[in-house]
């Protein structure tokens, strides 16, 4: 039988044998973060889960075909090429034309929920721009994480977005928050936001047991897992106030609209903060990285 994208041996083998998998997206590489420092954290998030004994799947559209897994020529490709980013919508006609793309926290969850996968680290995920009662502009990261049963593990939600709002669409459509060691819901470079979480849980086998329960108990949505920064290594806040309004206002003065405007915004938020939220998106997301993998270490216990 042949499927409609090509999961790698490392991950199929894994996958077969119930050992911990975790999913890494692409667009944080393609359009999240500069070059050559992307290309450095795609090969780095993937070593760290290889030396905690978890098998990385970075997911990307290579040549039309979908890939769960990459090789080292696949993630240079997503770090060095000019690539689409592509959301769930994009995935057919990106695949039809033979074409390559970088995957949206959306696109990852739902490729890698079709090939098995039950976990995945990110930065942070999308979710309701501000302004959007009048722009509409919420990412499909919410609406496809209500119907994909996915763990991702993620800072909260930037701070370029409407923080309340996401927390309220998020409830709305019915997907689990659970705040890791907190009960406070990140912003992302910041390990606060001014929003509390109902749950909060302080391992990664609790973690696990939801994914469970979910399985048991729900409708096939995800759960998302709200993992701050340290302390020690967040942004300054008032240098992070300070850099973030003058992005907000760069962006509408520059009229950037629909899935150009969170690359705009991080990219922005990189050059004017002198390279300090580049050093914080990097610590944060290693440190998803290392949480997600012991998650999948515990959801892997579970089926031994
Ligand atoms: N987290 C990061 N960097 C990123 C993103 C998340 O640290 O670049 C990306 C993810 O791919 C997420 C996307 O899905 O931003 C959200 O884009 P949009 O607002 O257009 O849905
Ligand atoms: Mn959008």
């Amino acid at each position: 039988m042949t499927t409609p994208f090509h999961v790698s041996e490392s991950v199929a083998a894994a996958l077969a044998e119930h050992r911990p998998v975790v999913a890494l997206e692409s667009t944080i590489i393609s359009h999240g973060l500069p070059r050559p420092r992307n290309h450095e954290a795609a090969v780095e998030f993937e070593d760290i889960l290889r030396s905690a004994g978890v098998t990385p799947a970075t997911i990307a559209v290579l040549d039309g075909v979908p890939q769960i897994g990459l090789d080292a020529e696949g993630v240079r490709r997503i770090a060095e090429e000019e690539l689409a980013k592509a959301s769930v919508r994009d995935l057919p006609i990106i695949a039809a034309a033979g074409a390559s793309a970088a995957t949206t926290v959306a696109a990852t969850s739902h490729l890698a929920a079709l090939a098995g996968i039950r976990v995945f680290a990110t930065g942070g995920l999308g979710g309701v721009h501000r302004g959007a009662r009048d722009s509409f502009d919420e990412s499909a990261d919410l609406t496809t994480l209500a119907v994909t049963p996915i763990t991702v593990v993620s800072a909260g939600v930037k701070s370029v977005l409407d923080i309340s709002a996401t927390l309220e669409r998020l409830e709305t459509l019915s997907v689990p928050v659970v705040g890791y060691g907190t009960t406070v819901f990140p912003s992302f470079w910041l390990r606060e936001s001014a929003f509390t979480l109902d749950w909060s849980v302080d391992t990664a086998a609790e973690v696990a047991a939801i994914m469970k329960s979910q399985d048991a108990l729900g409708h096939g949505q995800g759960i998302i897992v709200a993992n701050p920064i340290p302390l020690d290594q967040q942004w300054d806040p008032a240098d992070h106030d300070r850099v973030l309004l003058e992005a907000l206002a760069a962006a509408q003065e520059a009229g950037v609209t629909g899935k150009a405007v969170t690359p705009f915004l991080l990219l922005y938020i990189v050059e004017a903060s002198g390279g300090r939220s580049l050093e914080v998106n990097l610590d944060l997301a290693r440190n998803n990285v290392r949480v997600a993998g012991d998650i999948a270490t515990a959801w892997a216990a579970l089926h031994d």
